[in-house]
């Protein structure tokens, strides 16, 4: 048997590089737990680093003296408490987040534990029945937000950590909208599909929003994220950004690794090659496979252990011949759930052992506790093949620790298609874990495999980890975050009553007013179906006052004919299809102001029918000289991707013809380069009187045109979010019904 000391506290961090300290100001690290935790026992109190891929991982960079990590130091008893915080806070640069036995109950254990980790890792029959617990997480989160502004400084940047803290960036940012803010997930985040089971999905989705950079291990946890964005916020969200609130928000993917040049040093250590030698030789020429994990469900400890069942079942020559050694690291003790999962996989090595033993033999060494670095590596250099196959992992840094300890360059790696590592380390024999036989078949494999694959095998994977030092990923995330403040936008501001009254002094001075307006959204709230935007009759009476006082201009996207049915009596200037007809009083006939062709219509109909079919409820509008297609009743991820191919496809029909797509509030337009609503400015500018003030209002991309008509002295308001030219900026169709009411006698 082994005989493995458990690890000896320690108060210092090993680590490698020290990461530069960033040009200004501090980084605020901010996780559940910190990177120490107090142990506190009748002989008296330690401190000993925590367990887990995120406190080891981050050690590195908060070595580095501008860093401050904020969190919960564990359960510290009321006698206890005052010495030690002092001492943490002051020589270890940490802010002691403290929470109450409840608290932790309910936010730690309850939530965070019980709902969040088994849903993003798709274990959906471990969440629950009953959850009342989103109250305490809220609560405990902000808690951890006021601690982050109640250390803020200007030039600090904030970086929160993990599923526990899902709200803190939009906490912040209420509080502090310049602040830097960077998010980064170390589990999966599920598809869409999953997350949206949640009942709290939107407010976790816009708490995480409140960041400038969202971080993911794999690129398909930043795809699932922004399709949950789509899908639940109702947002445009790119592949890799999206707008929120006037801020652009990025997501990308930041795959992290340990601290590589530590585990190749040990493993060069005299200490290290003593234990590996010892290892090897008390396995007496059997082939030595190792686990290593947190005792976590989610590592899929138990079926890695049938599959080795299976694999001595089918070959009972073998059962002299190998064995598992099977560390896994106390986690989550005291949760219930957790307690009789230690008991299940207790379970199930007794069993195995009596089963497939020998009277030499005892096929599975299993060790319940944590071990000292050189112990671990010292296992990872004596490993045969090291067995890595978790249901779900953010990214594993088991897998790499494994690959970088290596130094021999041999060692087969068995990595579950499941864990996020296995987007990076296609080199190592990917297994499915749910797939015991499979799995036995990649273990006999492994066995056999020749020296000569093992080595290349392991090369490969070498090259791939030693690459890049995790402080390496550190400094990388942050600067992104950096990078994503600087082009985050500034926040819309919506232009103030003391500005509305100065622009009212300015049209109320004017020897003529021109008024452009555009229709939906700018005088009438958008809707779920075009035909259901008619006026109301207090519109079109607003309308018909202000014409007399006024020059108004209705410039509106829709076809003539619905123009013509809602308007047509007002003694207003009327503008269908983006200025392409108008008419200018009640009676005169409508003009086409532009030559267009038609030509291209069928053939590019029935690219955009093809579409249509494929996304029920998104009907193809045909006007005199464009078609577009309306998707604002399509499944918004749907809708979303729809419109992308679509889109594209259409860019690449239509290079090098006068044709152009445009994209608005859920809708894909083709229409003539000929005509835009810019024309209507500049016809309204060339007839309008000396000393005229022209005023352009409008909610969409298509507006833009017509702010950047406007003549020299030209007043451009926006309706809504978005990018925008214009300089002024109102929030809703009401807000505008107001604005133009207040020019009326
Ligand atoms: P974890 O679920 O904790 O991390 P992992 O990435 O494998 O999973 O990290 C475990 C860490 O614990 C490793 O550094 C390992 O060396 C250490 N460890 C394991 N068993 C040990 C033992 N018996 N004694 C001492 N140390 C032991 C979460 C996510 C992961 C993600 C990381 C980092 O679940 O998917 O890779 O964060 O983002």
């Amino acid at each position: 048997m082994l005989d493995l000391q458990p690890a000896q506290p320690q108060n210092q961090f090993a680590s490698t590089a020290v990461a530069d300290a960033p040009a200004e100001g501090r980084v605020l690290i901010v996780s559940n737990r910190l990177p120490l935790t107090v142990r506190e026992s009748p002989d008296g109190v330690e401190v000993v680093p925590s367990d887990g891929g995120l406190a080891s991982g981050l050690r590195g960079y908060y070595q580095s003296a501008s860093a401050t990590w904020i969190g919960w130091p564990g359960p510290l008893s009321a006698a206890a408490s005052r010495a030690t915080r002092r001492s943490l806070e002051t020589q270890h640069n940490l802010r002691l987040v403290e929470l109450e036995p409840d608290d932790v109950e309910a936010y730690y254990d309850g939530f965070s534990n019980a709902v969040i980790w088994p849903l993003f890792h798709y274990l959906l029959d471990r969440i629950p029945l009953r959850s009342q617990n989103w109250d305490a997480y809220r609560r405990v989160n902000q808690r951890f937000a006021d601690a982050v502004l109640d250390e803020l400084q200007p030039g600090d940047a904030v970086w929160v950590h993990d599923y526990h803290l899902m709200l803190v960036p939009g906490l912040v940012r209420e509080r502090r909208p310049d602040a830097r803010i960077g998010f980064f997930l170390h589990i999966p985040f599920p598809a869409p599909e999953v997350f949206r089971i949640l009942p709290w999905r939107r407010e976790l989705l816009m708490g995480v929003l409140g960041a400038d950079l969202v971080g993911f291990h794999t690129v398909s946890y930043a795809r699932h994220f922004a399709a949950a964005v789509r899908a639940q916020c109702g947002l445009d969200a790119a592949h890799d950004r999206v707008r929120v609130d006037g801020r652009t928000v990025r997501f990308g993917h930041f795959p992290m690794g340990p601290d590589a040049e530590q585990f190749e040093r040990l493993a060069h250590s005299p200490q290290v090659r003593e234990e590996t030698a010892r290892i090897r030789e008390d396995s007496r020429g059997r082939f030595l496979f190792l686990g290593v994990d947190r005792l976590d469900y989610t590592k899929g400890i138990p079926r890695r252990l049938v599959a080795f069942e299976r694999l001595l079942q089918r070959n009972p020559g073998l059962r002299d011949k190998v064995r598992l050694i099977q560390l896994a690291v106390p986690s989550r003790a005291g949760i219930q759930e957790y307690d009789s999962f230690r008991q299940q996989v207790e379970e199930l090595v007794g069993r195995i052992n009596g089963a497939v033993g020998t009277l030499d033999s005892v096929p599975i060494h299993y060790l319940h506790r944590t071990v000292t670095p050189e112990q671990l590596t010292a296992l990872y250099c004596a490993a045969d093949a090291m067995l890595v196959t978790p249901l779900r992992d953010g990214m594993n840094l088991v897998a790499k620790e494994f690959i970088a300890s290596r130094t021999d360059e041999d060692g087969v790696l068995l990595l579950s298609e499941f864990a996020g590592a296995a987007e990076e380390l296609g080199e190592a024999v990917i297994v499915n874990p749910y797939d015991e036989n499979g799995m036995a078949d990649s273990m006999a494999h492994a066995m056999a495999m020749g020296q000569a694959e093992r080595k290349a095998r392991m090369r490969a994977l070498r090259r791939r980890v030693l690459a890049r030092h995790v402080n390496d990923w550190a400094r990388g995330f942050l600067a992104a975050v950096d990078e994503a403040a600087e082009s985050r936008g500034h926040p819309e501001r919506l232009t103030d009553p003391h500005e509305i009254e100065g622009l009212m002094r300015r049209f109320t001075s004017a020897a003529r007013v021109a008024l452009v307006l555009d229709y939906d959204g700018t005088l009438v709230g958008l809707r779920e179906m075009p035909e259901l935007a008619a006026p109301d009759a207090s519109l079109l009476g607003l309308l018909t006052v202000l014409s007399t006082t006024c020059d108004v201009h209705l410039a509106s996207g829709r076809p003539r004919d619905v123009v013509d049915r809602w308007f047509g009596s007002l003694p207003i200037s009327l503008w269908a299809e983006h200025g392409l007809w108008h008419r200018a009083t009640p009676g005169q006939p409508w003009q086409k102001r532009a030559e267009v062709s038609t030509e291209w219509m069928p053939e590019i109909r029935a690219r955009m029918e093809e579409f249509v079919a494929r996304a029920p409820g998104a009907p193809l509008e045909e006007k005199t000289a464009s078609l577009v297609w309306h998707y604002r009743l399509v499944e918004p991820g749907t809708g979303a991707m729809q419109a992308e191919a679509l889109k594209r496809d259409l860019e690449q029909r239509l290079a090098g013809r006068p044709l152009e797509v445009i994209e608005g509030h859920k809708v894909i337009e083709v229409r003539q380069t000929a005509v835009d609503k810019g024309t209507v400015v500049r016809e309204v500018a060339a007839q309008a009187p000396p000393g005229a003030l022209l005023v352009a209002i409008g909610d969409d991309r298509t507006d833009e045109d017509m702010f950047a008509a406007l003549p020299p002295g030209g007043v451009a308001i926006r309706v809504g979010a978005g990018d925008s030219s214009a300089p002024f900026r109102l929030d809703s169709p009401t807000a505008v019904r107001a604005l133009l009411g207040a020019l009326t006698p």
